[in-house]
Formats: C-alpha cells, sequence, structure tokens
C-alpha cells in the first residue's frame, strides 16, 4: 500500500505562489496525477522558485511538484503502467511515474536535503538509482547490492543531501534492460546554491532515449539489442516534439540527458553554434568549454549547452543519426531507392504492404490507404510545415527563435522575410552565372569531369543554352564521378 503522505498545512508552504499551490494540490493526490495533455499551456510554470532560481522546463514533460516538511523537499514518484502517444498515431502500452512517460523532472537546489518516496505499481519489483549524484551508498538505488527491490505495491524512502549542481538523471536499477526500455527513467536538475551569475533565460531539459515498437505492436520490445525504430525526445517522436522557444538576445541552455539502450547520439543545432559547459560529471571550466554545433551525447550520460540566441528563424536540433530522425523506419523492407515503380509499385505493395508503416497519421485503421499496413503505426517520416512535408521524424524538434514575442507560447512557423527563403533559380540567374544544366550531365572529352559553372575568365562557358528541367520524370540520371582538381566550383552536376 502506499505510504500516506504527511499533511502539513499548505499555507506555510511557498506562500502566496498561486501555483506552488496548485502543484501541492496534485502532490497530495494519492493517485498518480493525470499526464497533462500535450499541448497543455504551462508547463514551463509549474515549479515555483524558491532560493531565486529559474525552473527548468521539460518541452512535452513536466516538473515534480514537492513540499517542504521541517526544511526537507518531499517527493513522490509512483512507478506505474502508463499508456503514452508518441505521437498522433503511434500510442505504446510502456511503464512510467506518476502516470507519464518519462517520469518528470526533479528539480532542486545545491545543499537541498531531498526525501524522495518511490511506490511500485508495476506487476513486479523495481528499485531507482540516481544517476550522477555524490550520496549515500545505501540511497544509490542498485537492487540486490545496495538495497532490496521495492516489491509490487510497497512504498521505499530515499533521502539524501544534494552536495552538487548540474543535470542528472535517475533511472530504474532493477531488470533493467525491461523497465528502461519501458520507460522507467527521468530528469534531475539541480541549482547552484550560490550561482556565479544570472541564470540562462531559457532552460531546456531533454532526455533521449530509443525503443523497438514493431509495426502493430504496442509494446516495446524489451530484448532487442541493437536496432531501435522509434528515437526520442522527452519520450515524443517530431512531429509531436514541442517547439523550444526564444527571444533574440536570450541566453540558453539545453541540458541533454541520454538513456537509449545502446545508442549515442551526436545532437546537432541549426543557425549558430553553442558552447558544452557541463556533464554529469560536473561544471567544465570555462577555458575547457570550446564553441559546437554538434554535441555528442553518449548513453549513461548528459551534456548541457548554452548560446545566446542571436539569428531569428525556426532552427532544426536533432540527432544526427540520420536513421534517429525517422520513425519505425520499415528498414525491414526490401530497398526500393531510386526504383521508377510506376509500373511496378502496385505488385510490391501487395508484397511488402504488411511490413510498411502507413503514411496516414491519422487514421485510426491500418488499411486506409498502402493496402493493409498495421494499425498503431506511424508514417516513418515527418509532418507538415509551412513549405510542405518536413520530412524528418524522431529525434527532431525545432528552436524558434524570435524577434519579439510576448510570451513563450509557440509562436507558430516563422514568417520568412521577403526575399530570403531558397527557391528555384530563375532562367535569367542561370543564365549571369554561367550555369549550364545541359553540360551537368554530359561526359567531357576525358570521360570524366565536367564544369557546370563556367569560369568567369570564359564568358562562353555558359554558352545561353536554356536551362531545361533538370529532372523531369524523376528518375535518376548517371552522372560521371568528378575528379579531384579539375572542377570548377564542384557543384557535381546534381
Ligand atoms: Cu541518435
Amino acid at each position: 500500500m502506499p505510504m500516506p503522505m504527511p499533511m502539513p498545512g499548505r499555507g506555510f508552504l511557498l506562500a502566496g505562489i498561486g501555483v506552488a499551490v496548485m502543484c501541492l494540490a496534485a502532490a497530495a493526490a494519492d493517485d498518480p496525477p493525470e499526464h497533462p495533455p500535450d499541448d497543455a499551456p504551462g508547463h514551463e510554470a509549474s515549479n515555483p522558485q524558491p532560493n531565486g532560481y529559474r525552473p527548468v522546463i521539460t518541452p512535452n514533460g513536466t516538473t515534480l511538484p514537492f513540499r517542504v516538511v521541517d526544511g526537507v523537499k518531499v517527493y513522490h514518484l509512483i512507478a506505474a503502467a502508463v499508456r503514452h502517444e508518441f505521437a498522433p498515431g503511434l500510442t505504446g502500452r510502456l511503464w512510467g511515474f506518476n502516470g507519464q512517460v518519462h517520469g518528470p523532472t526533479i528539480e532542486a537546489v545545491e545543499g537541498d536535503r531531498v526525501r524522495i518516496y518511490v511506490t511500485n505499481h508495476l506487476p513486479e519489483p523495481t528499485s531507482i538509482h540516481w544517476h550522477g549524484l555524490h550520496i549515500t551508498n545505501g540511497m544509490d538505488g542498485v537492487s540486490g547490492m545496495t538495497q532490496r527491490a521495492i516489491e509490487p505495491g510497497e512504498t521505499f524512502r530515499y533521502e539524501f543531501d544534494l552536495r552538487q549542481h548540474g543535470t542528472f538523471m535517475y533511472h530504474s536499477h532493477h531488470n533493467e534492460q525491461v523497465q528502461m526500455a519501458m520507460g522507467l527513467m527521468g530528469m534531475f536538475v539541480i541549482h547552484p546554491r550560490e550561482p556565479g551569475g544570472p541564470p540562462p533565460d531559457r532552460d531546456f531539459v531533454i532526455l533521449l532515449s530509443e525503443w523497438k515498437m514493431d509495426p502493430g505492436s504496442e509494446r516495446p520490445d524489451p530484448f532487442e539489442m541493437i536496432d531501435f525504430n522509434v528515437l526520442t525526445f522527452n519520450a515524443k517522436v517530431f512531429p509531436a516534439t514541442a517547439p523550444l522557444v526564444a527571444k533574440i538576445g536570450d541566453r540558453v541552455r539545453i541540458r541533454i540527458g541520454n538513456l537509449s539502450a545502446t545508442d549515442h547520439h551526436p545532437i546537432h543545432m541549426h543557425g549558430g553554434s553553442f558552447r558544452v559547459i557541463e556533464t554529469d560529471g560536473g561544471p567544465i571550466p570555462e577555458a575547457g568549454q570550446w564553441p559546437e554545433t554538434t554535441v555528442l551525447v553518449p548513453v549513461g550520460s548528459t551534456r548541457t549547452v548554452e548560446f545566446v540566441a542571436s539569428n531569428p528563424g525556426d532552427w532544426a536540433l536533432h540527432c544526427h543519426m540520420t536513421h534517429h530522425t525517422m520513425n519505425q523506419m520499415g528498414h525491414n523492407l526490401p530497398n526500393l531507392t531510386g526504383l521508377d515503380p510506376s509500373d511496378f509499385d502496385q505488385a510490391v505493395m501487395d508484397l511488402v504492404a504488411d511490413r510498411l508503416p502507413r503514411n496516414d497519421p491519422t487514421a485510426e485503421e491500418g488499411t486506409a490507404d498502402m493496402g493493409g499496413s498495421p494499425k498503431n503505426t506511424i508514417a516513418m517520416l515527418g509532418g507538415d510545415g509551412p513549405f510542405g512535408y518536413i520530412p524528418m521524424g524522431g529525434m527532431f524538434t525545432v528552436i524558434k527563435v524570435r524577434e519579439s514575442i510576448e510570451n513563450y507560447e509557440d509562436p507558430g512557423w516563422y514568417e520568412q522575410p521577403e526575399g530570403t527563403v531558397a527557391e528555384a533559380a530563375t532562367a535569367e540567374e542561370l543564365e549571369r552565372d554561367g550555369i549550364d544544366l545541359e553540360a551537368a550531365t554530359r561526359p567531357t572529352e576525358n570521360g570524366g569531369p565536367h564544369a557546370t559553372q563556367a569560369p568567369p575568365s570564359s564568358p562562353d562557358g555558359g554558352h545561353g543554352s536554356p536551362p531545361s528541367p533538370s529532372n523531369p520524370e524523376g528518375v535518376e540520371r548517371e552522372v560521371p564521378p568528378q575528379k579531384r582538381g579539375e572542377g570548377h566550383e564542384g557543384h557535381g552536376g546534381r
């Protein structure tokens, strides 16, 4: 049975902060709180600001409420089965904390004493490890070694002092390969007691994980070792990942943890660079922070990056492993890349349809298209964007940097200033710059390279033939490889 929580009067706790009272009310319930709707506003305002810290934001997630009892911050995690939507069209029967996957972010301050109750409503024993924390050995959560496992129905008490600050994690440490594959993990952020400077304006938390969800199934396969097909930011795949919104001039921090089973994830940011300022081992001295556009987040570690938002727009933030920005990749399919399927596709569809993720993420049944693909399976790629379909999924989200916004609600897609968007070149532009589309597919005399751009010194190099559509049939054309040192501008002809 769950241990009853102490129920002191609420008035003395963080009095006067309306948000805090709401949180405490939620924490007081014995039942796990309802998983807030994904688009619910105000996730970021879910914790009070004791000691002056600026609360972190967990996109698509929440922060765990707490109460203060005799100077100790008291939290309650409840491990239980959760039905979780990775994105519309793909739902998993998972395990989580407090009704959500992943568990809520725990947030505290260096020097705090914390007491974390863990109630097990799973069908098997569990335990929780506090990843990266310098704590008493018996609180470390390794079942069988530093404690006995928490049996179903039991509530354990973990209690320790926070002797450090930074970005850490928590996760099951019992039957890990199953319980972590099922989702039992979360982030643990500790703010400095004496900050060296002002807090960042925007402080985001992203937990990376990976799942094997066979098309048509609702259960992750915990026995998968290498071949994961649902790769998530805070347990969501694009286009269900919430954007990270910032104003020009904001100092933005992103704390990234990786509790994937086997994959390290190089997280790449478009439109700028950042500095890596800390790991779960501690802060990196300023002299050791070098600029990056991609940070590799190894399994079982955290990396925190910071940058000043200076470039307005919608900037992708994604894993750079190309298969990690796809959903249920269909990678067991026959390889049809480059095939002209016009006379062929129906026959092939009949053969492979039941192995193909369907393309319509809103369809309830899998029979509406693709000739019978399984239900509870989403398209392997993408979502709608302002210029059409965005062919990304999985570990992909958007940093939205804006000049003037009233708040940090999703501002919608960036309105590109006129004349600043890449688009089809005009015939005049091609002619002006000597781009010869015909030459791009014509072998040169020595059989090898060819220039697509005439040298500026030979005006007759671009001989003015009208540009033709490069590929009207959508069929691949072989282009001879460009030899090193002989190309002009290296456009390569495609
Ligand atoms: Cu990745």
